[in-house]
């Protein structure tokens, strides 16, 4: 990875009288975008040794008001180092709110407990080759407090924690994975979703060509019922390979109810990747059982199959399972966790929720999110912000909108990277996906 990727810096302002520009002192968004070049400006000065010029903006978002007497935490990272340009990803916080209440003080203002995002940004930056000066990352202002800092009187100033989680990825690097069949999902719901060999294949091609680089695959049987028959996985996946050339990553956990044997049946097929389901949980109205024996030995049998794993989370304490199964031995890095969230009776699909779980996963490891059903489309965009990667499709959620069929798995693919392309993350091939995932030939 180039040196500076990742490298994070924050200003917190005032926002006075004199930048209130329009009517209910509201600010312009000229003024958060002078903050995020100020923002830009202690990047480059901390990479380049030179303030550097900002080019472009790629993207910006206006997400909320700003009134004179906000205080207003400005958020940028470098996301992609070129010979000369630096891109950068940005947000802004609202920390402390002015009230205007007419029941209150005038001057009555709070401390926010969840500071509200007012602003995000994409853009790029530019230092001449001949004026880099190399002083690259002077960091310790940015980390150590100075001494004796930590011993504030109590009680302590209630201080906003900086986002923990820089804002976008030290990787740009993003892998989508579209989970075209699942097990749950019925004709009934959707006719867009496939059923045979080829239609999962077609499938799979155009989300490929949609921008997806990974396919979470199930089968079924004719009728439509879910299988984990070793034959069927066989044929889907020979229909795949003459289509596409997306990592196959195969399903462990099947559908409710099934037992382990049958569960693990794909692995016959030796296939890149595999899931592998980290606990038991309510799963609707039924019980996903994945018992800590059956955990251990669906791990074992994966890794004899050569398949690298996908770890799939519903809830926090798997996070825990994952670090007990490393700590046994019976896994092993890169580890690749996949958050399922707003699963019924599993974790919330919930902001602080994504923040926490990518916090609690061990260094090195990548993370991606899977939200069920309206939460698919704003937790896998929030995702891509926190430099997690994403999983999308109709095993999860069969809508494109409130009320309206997403016409199979390609077009929640495509709307997705979009959005990636919009945020400056860059969207992997296949090979690159290889590569990330540890899949060896
Ligand atoms: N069908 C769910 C009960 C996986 O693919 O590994 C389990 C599932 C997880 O879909
Ligand atoms: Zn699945």
């Amino acid at each position: 990875m180039s040196i500076g990727i990742g490298l994070t810096v924050t200003l917190r302002v005032r926002m006075g009288a004199h930048d209130a520009h329009y009517a209910g002192e509201l600010v312009d968004g000229a003024r958060l975008l002078a903050l995020f070049g100020d923002v830009a400006t202690e990047l480059l000065i901390r990479l380049d040794g030179d303030e550097g010029l900002f080019r472009a903006y790629e993207a910006i978002e206006f997400l909320a008001p700003v009134r004179a007497g906000d205080y207003i935490e400005a958020t940028g990272v470098i996301t992609k180092v070129g010979a000369s340009s630096r891109a950068m990803a940005f947000e802004a916080r609202k920390v402390v709110t002015s009230l205007r209440s007419p029941d209150l003080s005038v001057s009555a203002a709070d401390a926010l407990a969840e500071p509200v995002v007012v602003c995000r940004a994409v853009g790029t930056c530019v230092v001449p080759k001949d004026l880099q000066r190399k002083p690259r990352l002077v960091l310790p202002a940015l980390s150590a407090p100075p001494p004796g800092h930590a011993q504030l009187p109590e009680p302590r100033p209630i201080i906003t924690p900086p986002p923990h989680i820089i804002v976008t990825p030290p990787s740009s690097e993003l892998i989508l994975t579209a989970a075209i069949v699942g097990a749950e999902t019925t004709r009934q719901q959707t006719k867009w979703l496939p059923i045979t060999a080829q239609e999962i294949a077609d499938e799979a091609a155009r989300c490929r060509e949609a921008g997806a680089s990974v396919i979470h695959l199930h089968v079924r049987n004719p009728d439509g019922s879910p299988t984990q028959s070793r034959e069927r996985f066989a044929e889907v996946i020979e229909a795949i390979r003459t289509k596409t050339d997306c990592v196959i990553q195969v399903t462990t956990g099947g559908a409710v109810g099934m037992s382990g044997e049958e569960r693990a049946q794909p692995l016959a097929c030796r296939p890149e990747m595999a899931t592998l389901n980290c606990g038991t949980i309510n799963f609707g109205d039924d019980v996903f059982v994945n018992s800590r024996k059956l955990i251990r030995d669906l791990a074992q049998r994966i890794r004899a199959a050569g398949s690298v794993m996908e770890l799939e989370c519903y809830e926090v304490g798997h996070i825990d399972e994952v670090n007990a199964l490393v700590k046994e031995g019976v896994i092993t890095s890169p580890l690749h966790f996949q958050f399922v969230l707003g699963v019924p009776g599993g974790i919330g699909a919930r902001e602080d929720v994504v923040r926490f779980m990518a916090s609690q996963i061990p260094a090195g490891a990548s993370w991606a999110v899977a939200a069920v059903g309206r939460h698919q489309r704003p937790m896998t965009e929030l995702a891509m912000r926190l430099g997690g990667h994403a999983r999308v499709g109709l095993e999860d959620n069969i809508y494109l909108d409130k009320g309206v069929l997403a016409e199979g798995s390609a077009p929640l693919v495509a709307r997705a990277a979009e959005y990636a392309r919009g945020i400056g993350r860059e969207i992997v091939e296949p090979s690159r996906a290889r590569s990330l995932l540890g899949i060896t030939a």
